[in-house]
Formats: structure tokens, sequence, C-alpha cells
């Protein structure tokens, strides 16, 4: 049985406030959310919209300790950043607060202590590395050390990037603390865990069974963890920046960001409606939705919803529409290497053309899978699109109204035949846009908005006034009144996707107060009516404007390499002696076979003719070199080098490569044939 609703509540992820928003952001989370709202707010339904910035956690307490400043100097900088950017990209949030707000401390604290106090939290003491010249313990990603599986010396606590073997910090061999630089050692320290587990079986079922048309890639994910099982969760953390753990045993204890951050929607609320913020979070008629990316997908499918489950008195998300990601000109968005177009910097190079960036955004959203964006691509949907059919549709038909009816909205005759098809096509134009936006299908419901003017294009071209004006006065007003009406209609088929430019065609029309309801009647302006002069809605995007951004990119691409090539210029090692030098067996040998290794994205597997009757090299390449591409070439290897087992295969040695500052790899060869076994010296 489908249930119904009386309100909508939105919520979009909060992001960190330890950086700019960047095009990424916008296209899949926060256009998707506005347009959502916006398009139930026309609708006229009970909407409310939250926002927030996310300022916890170990990224913002370290680039804090970086900068020599305060973390809350750190998120005062981004938030305000962070907000104003939402402002001029037409972001309609009800409310943009902070986790760091007096109010938002006290919630999560309460939401704590009640699930403290009801026992759905178990205690477990576990060893973690401790840094003692900074005097904290340290997260995951900040200990770096010897890869167990494959030798790299660069893994890092939770991961190895070489092998893609998944660790714990207590794995690493000569772990390294990334604060001080130090040698951290194990000490033992308590925490708090929401049981998963005991969520598992009602999750399982709400999910899976009760929630088939969530969008694939959410249930899919979903599934995936499900299946795999779930684990207790820890929801403290050994840090000084967060919310204190207020019960017993918890000082110098935080909640984990990720616990704090969705209780942040609802200190949100409560600040925004302090009298009524129940009936938003605690009222079965009330449709909870989350927009976010698809790394928050667990968080916000499986934690957040146990731990309103625990707490027992709030309502679960009735849908999670999120995102693939954004790349740009084909590589992942990088804020680190500022390989970006951050929100702020592309409005000073193109001022006033936030609807452009929003259409191009959205119709190039990553729904379904990731997705690329990139300037020609801009540059060809702003001239082909939102000039050439839905800004020059409108902009010939409002002329010729003032052209020949002295802008006055003509009367309307009886239609024709032609007339009745295109009205036809007119009149479905709502329910589609509306199947579309109700099942989080953004970039066709764009798609459906930018055929009605199509339809429009096509209409007066066909249909000719300019050239009926001289003989047939009557047909004339009707073609230019069909036309007006279609014009109206995309100003509120427009509206939730391009505000900006939906407000300056009612303006042009004069007609403030459009609703949804009136999307495709063709009584919307009435005859006699004065328009306004007319205004084109879009600009032809010249290619100087895009050479420029594309050589933003270029440049930081080169910093990037210079940056990485300075890092990599490491000081020479210490001096040897030759008996050292001479103590190491280099040899030549020929590539007999080549394979990748199962499982592991960088490794392939070597046989190799040594002229020693042959052996097998593993070599971490497999990012630089398709196999085929090395069968039957010279390389130079380590021949006594002691065997090593990697993922349980023995590599006998070591394949030589050089590793260029951007850290591509090429592999060693003499420059003239030699018989395998050769001595290299
Ligand atoms: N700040 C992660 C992110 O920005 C996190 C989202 C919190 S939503 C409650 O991707
Ligand atoms: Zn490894």
């Amino acid at each position: 049985m489908r249930k119904t609703f009386q309100r909508t509540l939105i919520t979009s992820a909060l992001p960190y406030a330890n950086g700019p928003v960047h095009i990424g952001h916008l296209a899949g989370v926060y256009i998707p959310a506005d347009i959502y709202a916006r398009y139930l707010r026309l609708k006229g339904e009970e909407v409310l919209f939250i926002g927030g910035s996310d300022e916890h956690g170990v990224p913002i307490a370290l680039k804090a300790k970086t900068e020599g400043i305060t973390p809350q100097e750190i998120v005062d900088r981004y938030h305000y950043i962070i907000k104003k950017s939402f402002e001029e990209f037409g972001i309609t949030f009800d409310i943009y607060s902070r986790t760091t707000s007096a109010i938002h401390h006290q919630t999560a604290s309460g939401f704590f202590q009640k699930l403290y106090e009801k026992g759905e939290f178990i205690e477990k003491t576990s060893e973690q590395y401790y840094d003692e010249e900074a005097g904290q313990f340290l997260a995951d990603r900040y200990i770096t050390g010897e890869c167990p599986h494959c030798g790299n010396k660069h893994a890092y606590g939770d991961q190895c990037e070489v092998c893609g073997a998944t660790l714990s910090p207590l794995d690493l061999i000569h772990p390294k603390s990334a604060v001080s630089g130090s040698i951290p050692v194990p000490k033992a320290t308590k925490h708090w865990y929401l049981p998963l587990d005991r969520h598992e079986a009602w999750l399982k079922k709400w999910i899976l069974e009760d929630h088939r048309e969530w969008k694939s890639n959410v249930y899919g994910q979903c599934k995936s963890w499900l299946d795999m099982g779930l684990q207790p969760r820890a929801v403290s953390r050994d840090l000084n920046w967060g919310i204190p753990i207020p019960v017993e045993g918890g000082e110098g204890k935080v909640l984990y960001v990720w616990f704090d951050a969705p209780v942040g929607y609802i200190s949100n609320t409560i600040e925004h409606s302090p009298d009524d913020w129940e009936k938003w979070w605690k009222d079965e008629s009330t449709r909870l939705i989350h927009f976010i990316g698809k790394d928050n997908i667990v968080f916000h499918c499986i934690v957040f919803p146990a731990m309103l489950k625990a707490e027992g008195t709030y309502i679960l998300p009735e849908n999670v529409p999120a995102n693939e990601f954004l790349n740009l000109e084909g590589d992942k968005i990088s804020t680190s290497r500022n390989w970006a177009v951050w929100l702020h910097e592309y409005l000073e190079d193109f001022p006033g053309k936030q609807d452009v960036l929003r259409y191009v955004l959205t119709a190039s959203a990553p729904e379904t899978k990731d997705n690329d964006f990139t300037w020609k691509d801009f540059q060809a949907r702003n001239n082909s699109e939102l000039v050439a059919v839905f800004g020059n549709f409108v902009n010939r038909a409002m002329v010729l109204v003032h052209k020949y009816f002295q802008g006055r909205i003509p009367e309307r005759g009886e239609p024709d035949d032609y007339d009745r098809a295109t009205l036809n096509e007119f009149k479905h134009i709502k329910r589609n846009l509306e199947d579309c936006l109700n099942q989080f299908r953004f970039r066709d419901a764009l798609k459906e908005a930018m055929n009605l003017a199509r339809t429009g294009n096509k209409y007066l071209a066909d249909t000719e006034p300019w050239k009926s004006v001289k003989t047939d006065a009557g047909r004339t007003k009707t073609v230019l009144n069909i036309a007006m009406q279609i014009t109206a209609s995309l100003a509120i088929a427009f509206e939730p996707f391009l505000p900006f430019s939906s407000e300056k065609l009612k303006r042009m029309i004069n007609k403030k107060d459009l609703k949804w309801s009136d999307l495709g009647s063709i009584d919307l302006l009435e005859t006699g009516l004065r328009l306004n002069q007319p205004d084109l809605l879009f600009e032809k995007i010249e290619d100087e404007a895009i050479e420029k951004q594309i050589q933003k990119l270029q440049d930081a691409r080169k910093a990037n390499v210079l940056k990485e090539s300075q890092a990599a210029a490491k000081p020479l090692k210490a001096c040897i002696g030759f008996d050292a030098f001479e103590k190491m067996d280099i040899r030549t040998g020929i590539v007999l076979e080549c394979s990748k290794v199962p499982r592991a994205d960088k490794l392939l597997q070597f046989k190799i003719d040594d002229g020693l009757g042959g052996r097998t090299i593993l070599s971490g390449i497999a990012g630089y070199y398709a196999p085929e591409e090395l069968v039957g070439k010279q390389v130079c290897f380590i021949a006594n080098l002691e065997p090593r087992k990697i993922r349980g295969i023995e590599s006998q040695g070591m394949i030589l490569a050089a590793e260029n500052a951007d850290g591509a790899v090429a592999v060693i060869r003499p420059d003239k044939e030699v018989s395998p076994g050769s001595e290299v010296k």
C-alpha cells in the first residue's frame, strides 16, 4: 500500500567546512535537492529544505594543525564561503546552519545520551596507536608504514594503495605518525559502538523488500553491505575537536563525526522551527528524503536509520536518491590537486551565468553512473540548447508580438489541424515532467522541458507568422497567441532548473504568479495582456572564454607536476662502499609471459627467461603497462633478492624501473639485445 504524505523534509549532505564547494558538489547533491524543493513548493506542497556545514572530524583538526590555527578558525573561514556560494547559485535552503552551533552540540549530545541510557551501545577496549609526541591517538589515515603483503613503504593504516589490501594500522611494519613523524605506540582505549549487527534483520527487510524502488546504484550498494553482514561501528573517537562524549569515561573523547553530522539535520530543523520541529521528524505523514553523493550511502541508508530506530521516536527516510561522481575533463575532481571548478571562481569568470552551470550540471548529472564535465560540452550546451532553442524561441515569439501587435497578446482564433497537433504534444508536458521529477530523474525532466522549447521553435518555423502577417492577420494572431502560451509554460517548466532565467522570463511576460498547476494550459496569458520588452535570456559563449578555462586547468596540472617533482626530489641516500654495490646481482632477462594478478589492481606476474632456468617475479606496474606490451621485451632485475610471497605467489627478484615525478613508471632495459642472464654492473 502506498503511504500518503502531508509534507516533505528534504536534506542535503552537510559539506565539510574545510574547503570551498565545487561543481561536483553542486551536480551531485545541491542542484538535484534544490530542483526537487522548488518543484514541490511550486506545487504548493509543504516543504522544508535543510542544509548546513559539517564542521567536525579529523581532516579539519589536521588542517588546523598544519596551518597553525584553531579548527574553529578553519570552519569559520569556509562556512561563510560555502554558504555564500549556495546563495549565489540559488540553492533555496530554508536554513543553512552549522554543526558547531550550540543547539547542535546539545541535540547530538542528547541523542548519544539517550541511546546510551537505552543500552543501545556496546563498549569495547582495544589497542590503538598513540602519538606520544603529539599527545593524541591517530586516525587510520594518519599512520603510514610498510605493507605486510607487498612491501610498499608508503601504505596507509587503512589500506595499501599498491596491492589494494585492506589493512589495520597495527598490521603496518615500521609505522610512522603523519602528525609528528614519530613512531606511534599501541595504547588501550575504550570506545562506544553501535551494534549494527543487532539491526541487520529489520534493515534487510526495510531496504531490500520495502524499498525496491530506490535507485539501483543505492539499492545495490545497500544490498552488498547487507549481504556481507553488518558489524558494530565505533561512534566515539579519541580527539579534542568535536562534541564531547557526555557519559562517564568519555573524557578526552568526542562523538565520531559521522555520528554527529546526520543529527545535524535534526538540529537545523529545531533551529529553524523550534516550536513544531517534531512534526518534521516524528510524524509518519512526513516524507524524509536525503540527497547525497555515493560515498555517503552507507551512512544514510544503514547507519543513520539504525541510530534513528535505536532512539525509537523518529521516522526513517523514504528515499535516498544518491548520485555517483562527476569528473572534470576526464579526471577525478581533487581539492588538493586543485583539479576542480570552484563555484566562486566560476562566477568571477561568468558573472550572472548561474543558470548556465545549473543547466549543464543537470543535463550531465551523474545520476546512474560517474559522468564527465568538459568545458567544450558546457559551451556546446549553452550555445546550441539554451541560446539556439530556448532563448531563440522565446525571443522570436516576444519580438513578433511587439512588432505586429504593439506588445499585446493577440486574440486566438480557431486552431487549425497543425495547431491542434502542437497543442496535443503540449498537453502532456506536465504529466511527463512530473513522472520524471517524482522519480528523481532530473536529467530526463530537463530534457522534457527543453523539448517543449523545441516544439515551440518548430511551431514558429513551420507556421511562419512573419509571412502570414501580410495575408492573414487572424491566422498570425492565433499562431502568436499559441506561441506565447507555450512561452508562459516554459517559465513554469524551467523554474525548478533555471530559476534566474525563469524569473526574468516571468517579468518579460508580465506574470509573476504562475503555479505548477498552470503548466500546459493554453489560457495563461489573457488577450490584450501587455508584455514587457524582450531581453535575451542567454548569450553565446565564445571560444576564447572556454580556452581560458581549459588553460586554467592545464596550469593546475603543470603546477601539480612541478609540486610533485619537488616533493619527489629526494635527497641522495648515504654513501655506500663498492662492496655493498657488488653484493647486488643485477641481470638482464627476457619476458616470456606476463599476466595480471587476480584481485590486485596494480600487480603484474612475470615469467622471465633469466638464463638460469627461468623465474617468477611480481611487480606493481600494472597501472602503466598492459601485460601483452611487455612480452618478448628485455628487462633488468635483481637476481639475488630474497624471495618474498605476495598474494600467495613467490616473487623471486625485482624488476628495475624508473619512477617519474608524477608517479609514471618506465621499465629499464638494455639499449641493445644481450643474452638473458647478462650481468649489469
Ligand atoms: N560531510 C561527507 C561529505 O561531505 C559529510 C557529509 C555529512 S552528511 C550528514 O561527503
Ligand atoms: Zn601492499
